[in-house]
C-alpha cells in the first residue's frame, strides 16, 4: 500500500489543554483535523521513525477510525511498533503502565475524559511521554507549534488492520500488536494491594457498587472486583462500555453518578460505593450515606497508605494540585513529610514522581494516584480505599470522623459556571487578578482578606517555571476562595470556584458543607462581582 504525503495548512486552535486536545467530534472529523494533530505530535516529538508507541483509548465514538488513521500515520511515519488494546479499549491509566512496562517511547490516548461521548458531543486526544505521563508544557508547546506551521502529513492509504483479535500483525512494515486491555494492568494491582485481605473483607459480607458508568472500567471492574476479588456478581453496575455513555455524562460525582448516590442514600445501601469516569483515572468514593469529597480521599489515603502492601515502608511525600483543599497538607505534616502543591494539570506531578520527591497525589477534580503509575487511577484508589477497610475494618464514615478530629475539617465545594462567554469570563478574571494586589487586609462580606495572589510554579526538578495558575484569596480563620477557568471545556468557558474552610472545633466537624461555606461563598461571589459580570447567577454544577 503506498505511502502518501499529503498537503495540508495549519488549522487554527489546535492548542492542547489541561490534558490533551480535546473539541466536539465534528470537529475532530473535519478534514485533515485529525491528521493534522497527530503529524503535529510525531513531529514535536521528533518523529516517530523506529520508536515503539501504546494506543488505546475509552471507547468513545470515534475511537476505532480515529485509530486507524494513527495507525496508518504511524506506519508512514516509519514508527516500528504500536501496542493497541483489543477493539482500541485502554484506560488512562493502563496506557501510562504498559508504557512503562514495555519501555514504550509513549503513547496516544484518545479520550475527552468525562465529557461525553458520540457525533454531537466530545472526542479527545493526547500524548503521554516515556515515563508514561502527560506530555509536559515544554513538550505540548512544542506541538502546539508544529500545529501553526504544518504543511504536510504521512499516511498509508491501508482500509485497516484487525484490532480485534489479540496478536501480532505486521501493518504495512510495522508491528501492530494487539493486546488485552485488562491482564497487564490487573496485574500490577496484584503486585501493591493484598488481594487475600479484600478477598476474605468480600467473603465475610461486605457489599460494594462500583458504577463504570458505561465507560472504558467495567472490563477491569469486572475482572479484578467480582472475578479475582469475588465481589458479588452485580457488584459493577452500567460496566459494558458504550460510545456515548449511554447518552450520560461519565463524570463521577454526586451529580453525574446520581444513581449511584441514590442507592449510597437509600435503605438497604451497601458498604462502600465507588465510580470511575469515560477513561478511568478519575474515582468517587461514596460510603454508606457518607460521600467522600476528592480532596479528603487524598487525605484518608495519605493517612493509611502504609496499610497497603505496595507502601508498607510510608510515604516519600505527596502532592496535590493548588485548587485541592488543605486537608492533605495537614496529614502530610503529622507524618513529617513534604507536601507538593502544584498547577491544576497531573503533568505537574510526573516530575516529583520521577524524582522519588512523591508517592501519593491527588487533586480536587477526583483524580487520585501514586507513582506505580503516571496517571491518576481510578480502579487504584478504589483498591487502596478496600485495602484500607479490609485492614481496618472502620466504615468509611468513622474513618471519615477520625480524619477530622485529628486534623481538623476542610470542608470544600466547587461551582461550576459552564459555557460562559468566553470574553465575559475572561474580563472578569482579568478584574479580579488586577485588584488581588490591593486586597489583603481589607474585610469583604464580612471576612477579613490574609493573602491574595495569582499562583505561579516553579518546578523544583527541572526549575521549569508556569505562570499564570489561578487565583487565590486566603481569608482570616482557615477560608480560602481559588478561580480559575477550566482547560478542559470545549464550548465557552467554565468558570471554577473552589471554596474551602477549615474548622477545628468538635462541635463543628459535622456541619453541612453549605452552611460551613455560606461566608467564604458570599466573599468569592462580592470579590469577583460574578454576577454582574457574566450574567450568571447560579453556577450550573456544585461538586
Ligand atoms: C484533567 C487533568 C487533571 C485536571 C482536570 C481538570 O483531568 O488531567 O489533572 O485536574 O483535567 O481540569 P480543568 O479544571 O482545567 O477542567 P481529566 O480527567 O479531564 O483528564
Amino acid at each position: 500500500m503506498p505511502m502518501q504525503t499529503v498537503r495540508t495548512h495549519p488549522i487554527d486552535g489546535q492548542k492542547p489543554g489541561t490534558s490533551g486536545l480535546r473539541k466536539k467530534t465534528a470537529v475532530f472529523k473535519r478534514p485533515h483535523y485529525l491528521e493534522n494533530y497527530v503529524q503535529s505530535i510525531f513531529d514535536g516529538i521528533g518523529g516517530v521513525e523506529g520508536k515503539t508507541l501504546v494506543v488505546g483509548g475509552d471507547g468513545r465514538f470515534f475511537n476505532d477510525d480515529a485509530i486507524q488513521i494513527i495507525l496508518n500515520m504511524a506506519a508512514a511515519n516509519d514508527a516500528a511498533k504500536c501496542i493497541v488494546g483489543q477493539r482500541g479499549i485502554l484506560s488512562t491509566p493502563a496506557v501510562s503502565h504498559l508504557i512503562r512496562l514495555r519501555r514504550a517511547d509513549g503513547g496516544l490516548i484518545l479520550s475527552a475524559s468525562h465529557n461525553p461521548g458520540g457525533p454531537n458531543a466530545d472526542f479527545g486526544l493526547k500524548y503521554n511521554g516515556p515515563n508514561g505521563g502527560p506530555a509536559t508544557e515544554a513538550v505540548t508547546d512544542k506541538i502546539f507549534k508544529r500545529t501553526t506551521k504544518i504543511e504536510i502529513y504521512k499516511i498509508t492509504a491501508s482500509c485497516g488492520v484487525d484490532i480485534d483479535n489479540l496478536g501480532t500483525r505486521n501493518h504495512e512494515g510495522m508491528e501492530v500488536e494487539v493486546v488485552d486491555p485488562v491482564e497487564d494492568y490487573a496485574a500490577l494491582m496484584e503486585t501493591i494491594f493484598d488481594f487475600d485481605k479484600i478477598r476474605a473483607l468480600f467473603a465475610s459480607g461486605f457489599s460494594m457498587r462500583f458504577d463504570a458508568m458505561h465507560a472504558v472500567t467495567g472490563p477491569y471492574a469486572h475482572a479484578i472486583l467480582e472475578r479475582k476479588l469475588g465481589a458479588a456478581k452485580g457488584t459493577v453496575m452500567n460496566g459494558t462500555p458504550s460510545p456515548d455513555f449511554g447518552g450520560g455524562h461519565p463524570d463521577p460525582n454526586p451529580i453525574w453518578a446520581k444513581e449511584l448516590m441514590d442507592v449510597m442514600y437509600g435503605a438497604g445501601a451497601p458498604d462502600f460505593g465507588a465510580a470511575s469516569d469515560g477513561d478511568g483515572d478519575r474515582n468517587m468514593v461514596v460510603g454508606r450515606g457518607a460521600y467522600v469529597t476528592p480532596s479528603d480521599s487524598l487525605a484518608v489515603l495519605c493517612a493509611k497508605a502504609h496499610l497497603a502492601p505496595g507502601y508498607k515502608d510510608g510515604l516519600a511525600g505527596v502532592a496535590r494540585s493548588m485548587p485541592t483543599s488543605r486537608a492533605v497538607d495537614r496529614v502530610a505534616a503529622s507524618l513529617g513529610i513534604d507536601c507538593f502543591e502544584t498547577p491544576t494539570g497531573w503533568k505537574f506531578f510526573g516530575n516529583l514522581l520521577d524524582a522519588g520527591k512523591v508517592t501519593l497525589c491527588g487533586e480536587e477534580s477526583a483524580g487520585t494516584g501514586s507513582d506505580h503509575v503516571r496517571e491518576k487511577d481510578g480502579l487504584w484508589a478504589v483498591l487502596l480505599w478496600l485495602n484500607i477497610l479490609a485492614e481496618t475494618k472502620q466504615s468509611v464514615a468513622d474513618l471519615m470522623a477520625d480524619l477530622w478530629k485529628a486534623h481538623g475539617r476542610c470542608y470544600y465545594s466547587r461551582h461550576d459556571y459552564e459555557d460562559v462567554d468566553s470574553d465575559k469570563a475572561n474580563a472578569m478574571i482579568e478584574a479580579l487578578r488586577a485588584k488581588l494586589p490591593s486586597l489583603a487586609g481589607t474585610a469583604i462580606a464580612g471576612l477579613t482578606v490574609e493573602t491574595a495572589d495569582e499562583f505561579a510554579y516553579d518546578d523544583p526538578v527541572d526549575g521549569s517555571h508556569s505562570a499564570g495558575q489561578g487565583l487565590r484569596i486566603a481569608f482570616e480563620g482557615g477560608a480560602r476562595a481559588v478561580f480559575r477557568l477550566s482547560g478542559t471545556g470545549t464550548e465557552g468557558a467554565t468558570i471554577r470556584i473552589y471554596l474551602e474552610q477549615l474548622e477545628t472545633a468538635a462541635d463543628k466537624l459535622h456541619m453541612q458543607p453549605e452552611e460551613a461555606l455560606g461566608s467564604v461563598l458570599d466573599a468569592a461571589l462580592t470579590v469577583s462581582d460574578l454576577s454582574a459580570k457574566t450574567g450568571r447567577v447560579e453556577p450550573d454544577v456544585i461538586t
